[in-house]
């Protein structure tokens, strides 16, 4: 037994596993198909995907749900490049992801071996850490370091490079060091004179607000964030990925009167939430010109980013807000409800619902976006992971739909990258499968946006994951033609010359994409339609696709100011 041999993908797979790897998603070929084989029989699951960007989509929506980082494994030279989006909008997102791609032999290096590309370099751009291990005695080590890596401090995507020659050489177990399983992450705490600092700046304040991140969500902080808010009654507003750390339903949430909460506060508590594009970068007009900052982020170099904090807290969220708690529970002060800060928030919150509720009251067919997700909040339970991508359809969706639970959302990200939606889904489902919880997990798509991994619906069907996807269907991107302007298009000339470039084929039958795999597919027009298919379809494991059509001229409501869909351009 002392003299067993292992080859490169069996020491890999063992590596893997040891780090506490559960599931590998990727496309295999030439050279990683042992790699595969070697970690099922190592205990990994390995779930094949279609595109090598939905495989890492996936690994990397399994480092947020976890926290440990999911394995996305791909071929030499063009699987490699598909993954980069993938790494790209995990290291935006802040997510750990490791991608393992195999590469051509060392010995052709140069010589225009097959899928030869500079592949530890090209990912050097997209990650926090990128390397070949120099030898197979070395692959262990560096599997413990892009594991640690990816999930030490700040998260984000990590390489690693197997050459081919490395996948079937052999080497003497006993030649091969023992790495064990890295620690989990340090916990820090911030500085306990800033702590205090800004305890006292938030007592002062007369209009707080509370700004949970997706920062907070990945650190597990929703006991503690959830404590701040129901003991000292501080307004909260969540980022996209932020939401359901404390419950969108909960009396604080002022995400219906956001732009006011934002242009208004004079204190921000911002929890694990970056001042980039989402939040105006925290400059005026979105937010007072005075406004005081406390910023909390687990990453040094992020505090100070656009804007000047006047308490910069360095350390882990959920540990924070824990010290934070304790140094507020020296006495027994609360942030008063029945200020005018309160009044004109809670104003806010009542017109604004108003609105939404009166567009979606419209009983007109073809429906509008309103229509469509007050339709689905009736029957989605509280429960349900939420995966949500498209401009309008993604905009408006988190408007209404609420999330109850941390983690439960998912959606186009720091990155605003379409085509996450399939390989996010099929990343939850796995991971609900493997917890054995009763949640179902819905994508919400625009037609677009389905578009970008559409072929996954057969990874779906496949492993039959017990997915929903809702499709709101406006013939675009943002918006698009009717049938009848279609033709008329058409008719004129050349459609490549006269069409809106955010046109597409006006009633495209995606639920078929679903039935061509054996599940089920519903083409839905009316309320009554759509309120029957989803019903159906949560009372039932089949993977299932709801085609809505939708009014292709549908818009949001008036905003004060543009936002998602206008940086999405
Ligand atoms: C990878 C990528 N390509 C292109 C875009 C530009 N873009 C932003 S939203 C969007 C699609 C919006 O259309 P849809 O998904 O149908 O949602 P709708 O607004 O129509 O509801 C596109 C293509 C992007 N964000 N990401
Ligand atoms: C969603 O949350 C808001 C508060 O942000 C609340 O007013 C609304 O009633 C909730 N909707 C549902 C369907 O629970
Ligand atoms: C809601 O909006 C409608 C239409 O704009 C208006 O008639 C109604 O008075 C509003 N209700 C409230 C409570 O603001
Ligand atoms: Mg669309």
């Amino acid at each position: 037994m002392d003299d067993e041999e292992l080859s490169g993908a069996q020491l890999l797979a063992e590596a893997l596993r040891t780090q506490n790897v559960k599931y590998i998603f990727g496309i295999v070929g030439v050279p990683v198909i042992e790699i595969a084989m070697a970690a099922q029989a190592a205990g990994i699951k390995y779930i094949g995907m279609r595109n090598e960007q939905a495989a890492c989509y996936a690994a990397s929506a399994v480092g947020f749900l976890t926290g440990r980082p999911g394995v996305c494994l791909v071929v030499s030279g063009p699987g490699l490049i598909h993954a980069l989006g993938g790494m790209a909008n995990a290291n935006m997102n802040c997510w750990p992801v490791v991608v393992v791609g195999g590469s051509s032999d060392q010995n052709q290096e140069t010589m225009g071996a097959f899928q030869e590309f500079p592949q530890v370099e090209a990912c050097r751009m997209y990650s926090k850490f990128s390397a070949r291990p120099s030898s197979l005695e070395a692959i262990p080590i560096v599997v413990e370091k892009a594991v640690r890596a990816s999930i030490y401090g700040r998260p984000g995507a990590c390489y690693i490079d197997i050459p081919g020659n490395m996948v079937n050489a052999k080497v003497n177990k006993i030649k091969v060091r023992k790495i064990s399983c890295c620690l989990p992450p340090p916990v820090s705490l911030a500085e306990s004179d800033a702590v205090c600092n800004a305890v006292s700046i938030l007592k002062q304040s007369r209009r707080p607000l509370l700004i949970i991140g997706k920062g907070a969500a990945y650190s597990r902080a929703e006991a503690n964030i959830r404590e701040l808010v129901n003991l000292y009654g501080f307004p909260f507003l969540p980022t996209p990925m932020g939401k359901g750390v404390v419950p969108d339903d909960h009396p604080n949430c002022v995400s219906a009167a956001r732009s006011r909460a934002l242009q208004n506060a004079d204190v921000v508590l911002l929890l694990g939430a970056r001042l980039n594009w989402i939040l105006h970068f925290g400059l005026p007009p979105r937010f007072s010109p005075d406004v005081k900052i406390i910023q909390v982020d687990i990453y040094a170099e992020e505090l100070g980013n656009n804007v000047k904090p006047t308490v910069a807290l360095l350390g882990d969220i959920n540990a924070v807000v824990d010290q934070l708690l304790g140094y507020l529970k020296h006495d027994t002060w609360t942030y008063p409800l029945n200020t005018q800060w309160w009044k004109m928030l809670k104003e806010r919150i009542k017109s604004n619902e108003n609105t939404s509720k009166v567009l979606a009251l419209e009983k007109s067919v073809p429906m509008n976006y309103y229509t469509v997700f007050y339709c689905v909040r009736e029957l989605l339970p509280k429960n349900c992971i939420i995966v949500s991508e498209g401009a309008n359809t993604m905009d408006i969706g988190r408007t209404i739909l609420n999330n109850s639970l941390p983690r439960h959302r998912l959606d186009a990200g720091t990155f605003g990258t379409m085509g996450v939606g399939l390989g996010f889904a099929i990343a939850s489902a796995v991971v609900v499968k493997e917890q054995n919880t009763p949640e179902r997990v819905v994508c919400i798509q625009g037609d677009s946006a389905f578009g970008f991994s559409g072929m996954e619906v057969e990874t779906i069907c496949r492993y039959k994951l017990p997915i929903i996807i809702i499709i709101v269907n406006n013939n675009g991107i943002y918006s698009g033609l009717d049938e009848e302007c279609w033709k008329e298009m058409e008719k004129i000339g050349e459609l490549e010359t006269t069409a809106p470039p955010v046109s597409l084929l006006p009633n495209a039958r995606y639920d078929q994409v679903m039935s061509a795999f054996g599940g089920k597919g519903y083409f839905v027009r009316t309320p009554d339609e759509l309120h029957r298919a989803l019903e159906e379809s949560l009372n039932c494991e089949t993977p299932s696709l709801i085609n809505i059509m939708i009014n292709p001229s549908s818009d949001r409501k008036p905003q004060d100011f543009h936002w998602l869909t206008r940086s999405n351009l």
